[in-house]
């Protein structure tokens, strides 16, 4: 009997990679299971990780030129991308656009989701700010605010937008709108400013589509790597 469970604890200690020995600290043998705990440990880990990952949703919005603008206009292109980490959780998004009149000084456009994913014949088809709830701007979900433009591009991450990817006021298939002006907030002393900002003519727009991590992944690497960049080069400035 003695021989029998010795053979079973040595096939243990050997399928679970852990070497048979002794702690002296304890008195008695090395646990036999602990590397077969460590590994049914990171599983669980793995399992939790990938549980958590499926619920992730990613959004691209490929930003084109409004089809009705004249071709002397600026023709902004680009990406937004959209993260919710879980369901009912806020947006992080990246802005990614450029095409903007390359003036030498900071400008500031306003973007916005508008409530139709409708782009033909130009971003004036996609109509008003998504409102799914009634309420004056610049309380709608997709009121993104104001973005600076420098050198006529625009790169941006913006977290913890009210946005949302699933449930009744999900902006997929929305229409994202970047506009030639900037957004008053609401302070504009009229009944546009509460509607829409005063932000101007819609330059660009897109769709929101659900897409797969890559796009994001991507991004955040290239935005990673600019912000190294202009670190390093304030750094070289200062030095
Ligand atoms: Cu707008
Ligand atoms: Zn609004």
């Amino acid at each position: 009997m003695l021989a029998l469970l010795c053979a079973c604890w040595f096939l243990v200690a050997c399928a679970s990679g852990a070497s048979v020995g002794f702690d002296a600290s304890l008195g008695g043998p090395e646990e036999p299971n602990r590397d077969l705990r460590a590994i049914v440990t990171e599983t669980r880990e793995e399992i939790a990780r990938r549980r958590r990952e499926a619920t992730v949703l990613y959004a691209a919005c490929h930003v084109q030129p409004s089809a009705s603008l004249d071709t002397t206009e600026p023709q902004v292109t680009g990406l937004v991308l959209f993260r919710q980490l879980a369901p009912g959780g806020r947006l992080d998004a990246y802005f990614d656009l450029k095409g903007f009149p390359s003036e030498p000084n900071i400008s500031c456009r306003a973007i916005h989701v508008h409530q139709f994913g409708d782009l033909m014949p130009g971003c004036d088809a996609t109509g008003p700010h998504y409102n799914p709830l009634g309420v004056p701007h610049p309380q709608h979900p997709g009121d993104f605010g104001n973005f600076a433009v420098r050198g006529g591009s625009l790169w941006r991450y913006r977290p913890g937008l009210a946005a949302s990817l699933s449930g009744p006021h999900s902006i997929v298939g929305r229409a994202v709108v970047v506009h030639a002006g900037e957004d008053d907030l609401g302070l504009g002393g009229n009944a546009a400013s509460v509607q829409n900002g005063n932000a101007g003519r819609r330059l660009a727009c897109c769709v929101v589509g659900l897409c797969g991590p890559e796009h994001w992944e991507r991004l955040a690497q290239e935005h990673q790597q600019r912000r190294e960049r202009k670190k390093r080069r304030q750094e070289s400035k200062a030095a």
